[in-house]
């Protein structure tokens, strides 16, 4: 089967669309951060670049770290421009652009998220390091694909029960993170933790400012949730979307995630710049270990 142009896009000089990218400028390994300038501050560590693009939210640099091969990309924020990220880094691998036909031999990739977040509970601190899981997604995007072999549905049901979810929001879907590479990327230093993901940063995540909320218990129930002796620890707005399109398409994911706020105290990190910069450096060493 050969895609039409209107389903795979390519631009004129022949790369994705949106990411602007050729096979051969993407490394196996992919570090997602939500901000552009991210990027930067990840490839300056690196000990050469190859590649630097930019196109919309997505700035992509790719180089080499302690002699792996790495690109690092930003998406912007929230689960839609992950649909569109992931689709594409997908698409350069496991499509032949020319011949617009899927190979035969499918090709896994290596993406590490590292991202902000704001902790739900007292007992992990603003400044701590957390590596999900799990994510439950209240952005929907699951529902647009034929997800249910993967979606933990025991989980999302007893979610939607104890926190009486409304129906007119999204409904919650659970799904988890390569257990390899959380492996791999965790330590002392890192706590484990259960994501949830929203598609906002304030009402859906139980912020006020002149706004009010539809539901103003939300964190309270979140906070007070448990199945299985998990319990909800954060909330940000990807890692659920990763997490859904790396299992649909055979990738291996993990959200590393700088805790910048504690929801339940009202602290914000005093220096967050120091704290992504402290974790990007202990995911690239963690990486390349
Ligand atoms: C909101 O401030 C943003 O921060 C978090 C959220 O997921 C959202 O994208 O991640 P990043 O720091 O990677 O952007
Ligand atoms: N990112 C989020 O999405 N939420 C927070 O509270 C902090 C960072």
């Amino acid at each position: 089967m050969s895609f039409k142009p209107s389903e795979l896009i390519l631009n004129s000089d022949g790369s994705i669309y949106h990411l602007n990218l050729f096979p051969e400028e993407l490394a196996p390994t992919v570090i997602t951060v939500g901000d552009p300038e991210r990027v930067t501050q990840i490839s300056k560590l690196f000990d050469r670049i190859e590649l630097k693009k930019q196109k919309r939210e997505f700035t992509i640099h790719t180089g080499e770290y302690s002699g792996k091969r790495i690109t690092v990309m930003s998406t912007g924020m929230g689960t839609d421009n992950i649909d569109i990220a992931f689709t594409e880094l997908d698409a350069l691998v496991n499509i032949d652009l020319k011949k617009k036909e899927i190979k035969e031999e499918l090709t896994s990739l290596e993406i590490i998220r590292i991202g902000t977040t704001g902790s739900i509970r007292n007992e992990i601190p603003v400044d701590s390091f957390l590596v999900s899981e799990k994510a439950i997604g209240f952005d929907g995007l699951m529902h647009f694909y034929n997800a249910s072999a993967f979606l933990d549905e025991s989980f999302a049901h007893a979610f939607i029960e104890q926190t009486q979810w409304s129906s007119k929001k999204a409904k919650p879907y659970v799904v988890q993170g390569d257990q390899d590479l959380i492996q791999k990327m965790s330590s002392s230093q890192t706590i484990p933790g259960f994501t949830a993901t929203n598609i906002g940063f304030y009402g859906p995540q139980g912020r006020v400012l002149r706004l009010s909320l539809a539901d103003e218990k939300m964190n309270e129930r979140l906070n007070k949730f448990a199945f299985n002796g998990q319990v909800i620890t954060n909330l940000e707005m990807e890692t659920s979307g990763i997490y859904g399109m790396s299992k649909l398409l055979g990738h291996k994911a993990v959200s590393m995630n700088a805790v910048v706020a504690n929801r339940e105290t009202g602290e914000f990190s005093k220096d967050p710049g120091k704290l992504m910069e402290n974790l990007i450096q202990y995911s690239l060493e963690k990486l390349v270990s």
